[in-house]
């Protein structure tokens, strides 16, 4: 018999029926078998040995054709997500207009050009070749050349990129053969991406793709070593908000030189000096990590894992950046800091912890900030009963100890692996085997980043490439206090009375980064759980069964 969507599941599910294993079996249930089987591989109740091993999860694979999932394109995380936030490359969409469109400054990835000497800012600019019928089928190569042509003529940049979508691939249009021509016809640096959108499984196809072409075309480029101590990149931070403002003024205040960003508030000249860094931290290990093991290797820049997401994160991380140099100087200086900062979070976080402690959180996002915001909600005394990835891959989940037992698929393997080898003039590890040592025994982990189900309570769902019908059951089995996800996912969990923040976006706040963000982040969550509006809610199909979509299924 068919139940009405609205029925409350813990009619069906009582309290003590939230065991998730049982729900588990729920969502798999509707299924047909060979989807139940996938499904299965990709939902997992965590547990964690005693030895700190979780379970293994299924990621960075097709999504099933028919649920609707909340990945996005190859194009979308090299065009969108790396290349994107850089303000003085021009970069031109290859493609139908809906492409550039929808990739541009939805994000609100945020710059500051009076940085620049130049002012260059070409971010509010859309570029795009606006295929029409006439390029489909006659080739699109003369006009990319005369798009770049007038790119170049209007705005002179130092440089412009240029980004393949889905039928430039289908086509066979040689962006790459383009970009030669044109570099040497206009002695600027022009360098093209075969990004389509069809490539690999989701956008982490893209990232990948980004990190080799940068690495490529533009690491290295400039040797000379500029001014300052404590000399530092920040990989996989996109200054969404104005997150990376937040961090940069911690870093001033630290005496940390920030060399470059990948790429928040970026400029090319930034990135093509960044190899004489003597640190790489990582933000979001999902995006960049191929950048950072690729400078390490040709280099001999080491990395770290940091995280500036929470307080505790942002003091954790600042420390490890101190206890890497290992001065007295820097050391004195990150913890006036971090005493000099942290009581102003603290009065915010007591403040409105009588309101949201105890509440639950759900986050389904990207490749890294499910993990990240745990932390936020942690300080909040919320808790994460389940979360996941849109397409991060098993070492995001499990750890990069995983990365061994990894098997490549066809659709990984048709991404290109470089062969990168050290630079014989430029190779200098930064430190001594000596000193690393002596700075792991002190607990400084280098190359390492333990994922996020380690990191999660024993018992909480991990789902990757989460679709719509299981939010829907997760939403009326549990009945969160607040899910976090992205647009598309908003305004259908909101109809079911839950608030929703945008982890992608933001919505319209920010930053979240920091201790000032922590700060915005709190007062965010407070006023969303806190809110009595969502218990007025009716949505339609409360009141017209036949509307929901899962209607048919109950
Ligand atoms: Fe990294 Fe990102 Fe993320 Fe990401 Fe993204 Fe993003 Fe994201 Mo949206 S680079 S993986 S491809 S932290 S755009 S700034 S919010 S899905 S969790």
């Amino acid at each position: 018999m068919a139940m009405a969507a609205d029925d409350n599941p813990t009619k069906e599910f009582k309290l003590d029926n939230q065991d998730p294993e049982k729900v588990k079996a729920r969502l798999l249930t509707k299924y047909p078998p060979k989807v139940a089987r996938k499904r299965a591989k990709q939902i997992v109740v965590n547990r964690i040995d005693p030895d700190g091993k979780v379970p293994v999860i299924s990621s960075n694979v097709r999504t099933v054709p028919g649920l609707i999932g909340q990945r996005g394109c190859c194009y979308a995380g090299c065009k969108g997500v790396v290349l994107g936030p850089t303000r003085d490359i021009v970069n031109i969409t290859h493609g139908p207009i809906g492409c550039g469109f929808y990739s541009w400054l939805t994000r609100r990835n945020q710059t500051d050009p009076d940085s620049s000497a130049d002012g260059h800012n070409f971010m509010p600019y859309c570029f795009s070749t606006d295929m029409q019928d006439e390029e489909i089928i006659f080739g699109g190569e003369k006009k990319l050349k005369q798009a770049i042509q007038e790119a170049y003529d209007n705005f002179k940049p130092k440089a412009i990129a240029v980004f393949s979508t889905c039928p430039v691939g289908l086509i066979g249009d040689d962006v790459h053969a383009v970009c030669r021509e044109m570099k040497t016809k206009l002695g600027i640096n022009i360098f093209g991406f075969s990004c389509e959108g069809y490539k690999g499984v989701s956008q982490s196809a893209g990232h990948h793709i980004a990190n080799n072409g940068i690495f490529k075309h533009v690491v290295g480029l400039d040797d000379t070593i500029k001014e300052g101590k404590y000399r530092i990149n920040l990989l996989g931070e996109y200054n969404i908000g104005g997150d990376a403002f937040e961090i940069e003024r911690l870093f001033e205040r630290c005496g940390v030189t920030l060399v470059a960003t990948y790429s928040g508030n970026s400029s090319i000249d930034a990135f093509a000096n960044s190899h004489t860094a003597d640190l790489n931290l990582i933000m979001c290990h999902r995006s960049i990590n191929y950048v950072a093991e690729m400078m390490q290797t040709k280099f001999g820049v080491p990395w770290i894992k940091v995280n500036f997401i929470g307080a505790a994160a942002t003091a954790k991380s600042l420390r490890k950046i101190a206890q890497y140099f290992d001065e007295k100087e820097l050391t004195d200086k990150v913890e006036a800091v971090i005493a000099a900062e942290m009581p102003a979070v603290e009065a915010a976080c007591t403040a409105v912890r009588p309101r949201t402690e105890g509440k639950r959180a759900m986050l389904f996002v990207g490749g890294s900030r499910a993990h990240h915001y745990q932390e936020l909600f942690a300080e909040l005394g919320m808790m994460t009963l389940s979360a996941g990835y849109e397409f991060g891959h098993r070492d995001d989940y499990e750890g990069r100890k995983v990365l061994p037992d990894i098997k490549v698929d066809a659709d990984s393997r048709n991404i290109e692996e470089l062969d990168i080898t050290p630079d014989p003039e430029r190779f200098n590890p930064r430190i001594s085997g000596a000193k690393k040592e002596e700075l792991e025994a002190k607990g400084l982990r280098f190359g390492e980043y333990n994922g996020m189900m380690p990191d999660m309570s024993e018992g909480s769902m991990v789902i990757d490439d989460l679709c719509q019908y299981e939010t829907d059951q997760l939403v009326k089995i549990f009945k969160p206090d607040i899910f976090c996800a992205g647009i598309k996912e908003k305004y259908a969990v909101q109809k079911h009375g839950i608030p929703l923040k945008q982890l992608h976006s933001y919505d319209y706040g920010g930053p979240y980064a920091g201790f000032k963000g922590a700060v915005n982040f709190y007062n965010e969550i407070d006023r969303m759980v806190s809110s009595r509006v969502w218990r007025y809610i009716r949505a339609p199909w409360q009141k017209h069964p036949e509307l929901s979509a899962t209607y048919a299924w109950e």
